[in-house]
C-alpha cells in the first residue's frame, strides 16, 4: 500500500457525513462532492421544470386546432423549454457527475481549486435563477439559439432576451471556469501511478469534454456581449447593417461542440457501466479515448451542417457535409467498442445496465438520423420539420439522459451507501423507455410528412392527428416512469439496502472508498499499476498489469476467473 504525500494536495473544508442535514453547511461547502450533488440537484429540478413545459406543449400539439396556449405563449414555452433543458438541466448534471466523480476516479482529494469550484456552482444557479425571473418581464420567445434579428430590439421589446443572454453569460462564466479547473485536476493531481493512459473511461471523457467546453464556451459568451451591445447600447453586430449570419456562425460555433459537450459525459457513464456489468474490460480502450479526441477537434469543424438552409456558397456546404460524415466514424468507433464490450460477456441485467442498452440503442438511432442531414438535398427537405425534432431528443434525451440515469442509479449507491429499489427501477425504467420511444419515434414519420417544427397548431391533415395524439399519450407514459425514478430515489435513501463499498464490484479507484466517501477521499490508496487497481488487488495472483494490453488472447473475452464474481 501506498499512502499519498499529505503537502500535494489542497486542504478543504469539506462536509463531515453527519452534518448532511445541516443547511449552511451546504451551501458554504467547497468539497467537490458536496458541490457535485448540488449540481445534480439543481440539474433535477429544472429537468422536472423544463420537462412539464415540455408536457404543456405536447397537450397543445395532441390534436389539430389546439387551443391551450396562444401562438406567442407557444414560443416562449419551447424557448425556455430548450434552454432549460441543454442549460439548467443536462449540463449541471453531466457537471455534477464530473464533480463528485472525477477526484475519485483519478485518488485525489478534491479538485485543484476548490473554492473556484463552489464559485463555478454558485455562478451557474444564479444564471439559472435570472432565466426564470424573466417571467416577470416577459419571458424571451425566440427559440434557445435566439436568431438574430428575430432577438433584436425590434422583434422582441421585452427584457425576456436580455434576461436570457444574461443568464446564459452567467452560466456560461462558470462552466468555463469549472472546465479549467477539472483539466488542472486531471492534469496535476493524479495519485502516484496513474498514468494519463490508466484513467478511467469517464475521468478521461471529463478532461476532453472540458477541452471542448474552454474552446466552445466563449464564442457563445463573445455572441451575447455583441448581442447585448446591440439591444442595449444600439450596436449593428447583426441587424441594422450588421449580419443576421454572423450570429448564426457564432452561435453554432458553440452550439454544435455543445451537443458533444453533453453527449461525453454519456459516453463515459456508458464506457464505466457496460464493462463492469459485462464482467469485461472494455474493448479497445485506446480507441475509445483516442477516437474522442478525434471528435473534441471535429466537433468543431462541422458546426456549419445547423445552417444548409441559409445559402451558403456550394463548396461550404460541401465542406461541413464531408466533416459531418467522417464525425460519424470516431463515433461509430466507439458504439462498436461497446458492442464488442457486450460480446461474450458474463450480462447482468441490473437497471444501470438497462439504461445503458437502452442508450445504446437510441443513441444509435438518433446518429444516423444525423447522419441523413449531411446528405445536403435530404436536410433542405428535412430541416425545421418534426424529423429534426425526433433526431436530437433521440441524442439528448435518448443518448445523454439515458445514460445520466445509467450513472445515477450506477453511483446513487456510492453517493448515498444504499442501493435503490430494483423492482421500482425496473418498472421505471420500462416506462422511461417505452413512452420516450412512444413520444419521439413517431416525430421522425410526422417531420418525413411534413408538419413543421416550431407551430404551436396544425391543420387536420391525413395521419397527423394520430401520430401527435400517440406522441403525446406517451409523453404521460415517460412522465410518470421519471417520477417513479425519483419516487425511488427518496424511498431508497431510508429504506434501501445498505450498499458497502463496492456492490456492483467494479474496480476502479471510487469504489475503494467508503459509500459515502469520507471528506478527504482517500487515506490510503492501493498500488496503481493498470487500469483496474482493485482487480489487481483482489487477484495478487493474476494482476492487470501482467498483461500486455493489446496482444493478449484472453484479452477482451470474459476470463474465468471472472465469473465467480457473478451472482
Ligand atoms: C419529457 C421529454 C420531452 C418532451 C415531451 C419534449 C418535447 C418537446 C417539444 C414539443 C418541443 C417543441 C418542438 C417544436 O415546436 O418544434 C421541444 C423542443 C425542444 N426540446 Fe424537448 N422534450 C423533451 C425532452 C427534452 C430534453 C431532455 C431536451 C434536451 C436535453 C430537450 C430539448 C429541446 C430543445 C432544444 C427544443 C427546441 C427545439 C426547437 O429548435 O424548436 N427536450 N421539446
Ligand atoms: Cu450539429
Amino acid at each position: 500500500m501506498t499512502t499519498r504525500s499529505e503537502d500535494a494536495f489542497p486542504v478543504t473544508e469539506a462536509l463531515p457525513p453527519r452534518a448532511a442535514r445541516n443547511f449552511t453547511r451546504w451551501i458554504a461547502s467547497t468539497d467537490h462532492k458536496v458541490i457535485g450533488l448540488l449540481y445534480l440537484g439543481l440539474g433535477s429540478l429544472f429537468f422536472l421544470v423544463g420537462g412539464l413545459e415540455a408536457l404543456v406543449m405536447r397537450v397543445q400539439l395532441a390534436q389539430p386546432g389546439g387551443t391551450l396556449l396562444r401562438g406567442e405563449t407557444y414560443n416562449e414555452f419551447f424557448t425556455l423549454h430548450g434552454t432549460t433543458m441543454i442549460f439548467l438541466a443536462v449540463m449541471p448534471l453531466l457537471l455534477g457527475f464530473s464533480n463528485y466523480l472525477l477526484p475519485l476516479q483519478i485518488g485525489a482529494k478534491d479538485m485543484a481549486f476548490p473554492r473556484l469550484n463552489a464559485f463555478g456552482f454558485w455562478l451557474t444557479a444564479f444564471g439559472s435563477a435570472l432565466l426564470y425571473l424573466s417571467l416577470l418581464e416577459g419571458p424571451p420567445s425566440a427559440g434557445w439559439f435566439a436568431y438574430a434579428p428575430l432577438s433584436e430590439r425590434p422583434f422582441s421589446m421585452s427584457l425576456g432576451v436580455d434576461f436570457w443572454a444574461a443568464a446564459l453569460l452567467f452560466m456560461g462564466t462558470g462552466t468555463t471556469l469549472t472546465a479549467l479547473n477539472l483539466i488542472v485536476t486531471t492534469v496535476r493531481y493524479r495519485a502516484p501511478g496513474m498514468g494519463l493512459w490508466r484513467m478511467p473511461m469517464f475521468a478521461w471523457m471529463t478532461f476532453i469534454n472540458a477541452c471542448i467546453i474552454t474552446f466552445a464556451l466563449p464564442a457563445l459568451n463573445a455572441a451575447l456581449i455583441m448581442l447585448e451591445v446591440d439591444r442595449v447600447l444600439g450596436g449593428r453586430f447583426f441587424h441594422h447593417g450588421g449580419s443576421a449570419l454572423l450570429w448564426q456562425h457564432y452561435f453554432w460555433f458553440f452550439g454544435h461542440p455543445e451537443v458533444y459537450i453533453m453527449i461525453l459525459p454519456a459516453w463515459g457513464i456508458i464506457s464505466e457501466v457496460i464493462p463492469v456489468f459485462s464482467r469485461k474490460p472494455i474493448f479497445g480502450y485506446e480507441f475509445v479515448a483516442g477516437s474522442t479526441l478525434a471528435i473534441a477537434v471535429l466537433s468543431f469543424a462541422v458546426y456549419a451542417h445547423h445552417m444548409f438552409a441559409v445559402g451558403l456558397a456550394q463548396p461550404v456546404n460541401l465542406a461541413f457535409a464531408a466533416s459531418t460524415m467522417l464525425i460519424a466514424l470516431p463515433t461509430g468507433i466507439k458504439v462498436l467498442n461497446w458492442v464488442a464490450t457486450l460480446w461474450k460477456g458474463s450480462i447482468r441485467f441490473e437497471v444501470p445496465m438497462l439504461y445503458a442498452l437502452a442508450f445504446l440503442l437510441q443513441f444509435t438511432l438518433g446518429g444516423i438520423s444525423g447522419v441523413s442531414f449531411a446528405v445536403l438535398p435530404i436536410d433542405w427537405q428535412t430541416t425545421d420539420t418534426y424529423y429534426v425534432v425526433a433526431h436530437f431528443h433521440y441524442v439528448l434525451m435518448g443518448g445523454t439522459l439515458f445514460a445520466l440515469l445509467s450513472g445515477l442509479h450506477y453511483y446513487y449507491p456510492k453517493m448515498t451507501g444504499r442501493m435503490l429499489g430494483r423492482t421500482l427501477g425496473q418498472l421505471a425504467f420500462w416506462l422511461v423507455t417505452l413512452g420516450f420511444n412512444g413520444v419521439f419515434l413517431v416525430q421522425h414519420a410526422l417531420g418525413l410528412m411534413g408538419m413543421p417544427r416550431r407551430v404551436y397548431t396544425y391543420p387536420d391533415l391525413p395521419g397527423w392527428g394520430t401520430l401527435n395524439l400517440i406522441s403525446t399519450v406517451s409523453a404521460f407514459v415517460l412522465g410518470i416512469g421519471l417520477v417513479l425514478v425519483l419516487v425511488n430515489l427518496f424511498v431508497s435513501f431510508r429504506l434501501g439496502r445498505p450498499a458497502g463499498q463496492n456492490p456492483w464490484q467494479a474496480w476502479t479507484l471510487e469504489w475503494f472508498t467508503a459509500s459515502p466517501p469520507e471528506p478527504g477521499n482517500f487515506t490510503v490508496l492501493p498500488p496503481i499499476r493498470s487500469r483496474r487497481p482493485l482487480w489487481d488487488l483482489a487477484h495478487p495472483e493474476d494482476p492487470d498489469h501482467h498483461r500486455p494490453s493489446r496482444h493478449d488472447q484472453t484479452h477482451g473475452h470474459i476470463r474465468p476467473e471472472e465469473k465467480e464474481h457473478v451472482q
